[in-house]
């Protein structure tokens, strides 16, 4: 539960940026982690536990209310962080693959299941409120998609390493 801790104690420390960052945070064992703290800064920061680490954000949603992530696609290194910043009024994001786009991986992938990520829905009224973030494992593609309604099928996509 520690590095629940820590990772929660640097988003609660940090201020709303956009595109990446640099941050140093100890090493995370979890697939994923849900907050309800501030986004991630883009300033890079210090820790007793060193060593500097990439963050990748990417909005669910947006100020128009668009069925989009933003960025759709970006290039991550193993041990870089996803954050998920998510915008009015209630997106996800889950896991898929290429040949299931708006289908939870573990559906058709029974061997992904233990390491398949997903949000749950974050309903929120403004921006800055709701984040969820992952750490890249390797360097193949990972695809999610938004599980919200018929979100995905509207084109609420998207991928790192794709
Ligand atoms: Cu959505």
């Amino acid at each position: 539960m520690s590095s629940i801790l820590a990772l929660v104690t640097l988003l609660a420390s940090t201020v709303v940026a956009q595109g990446s960052s640099t941050v140093s945070m100890s090493a995370m064992s979890m697939s994923g982690v849900a907050t309800n703290t501030a986004p991630v800064a883009g300033t890079p920061t210090s820790g007793a536990s060193g060593g500097l680490m990439t963050v990748h954000v990417i909005k669910a949603g947006n100020q128009a209310g668009g069925l989009v992530f933003e960025p759709n696609s970006v290039t991550a290194n193993v041990g870089d962080m996803v954050q998920f910043q998510f915008y009015p009024k209630n997106h996800s994001v889950a896991q898929s693959n290429f040949a299931n786009p708006c289908m939870p991986i573990q559906m058709s992938d029974a061997a992904a299941a233990a390491n398949a990520f997903y949000s749950g829905f974050m309903p929120t009224d403004r921006m800055g409120q709701l984040t969820y973030t992952i750490q890249v494992k390797d360097t193949n593609p990972i695809w999610f998609y938004c599980s919200q309604g018929k979100h995905c099928q509207n084109g609420m996509v998207g991928a790192i390493n794709p």
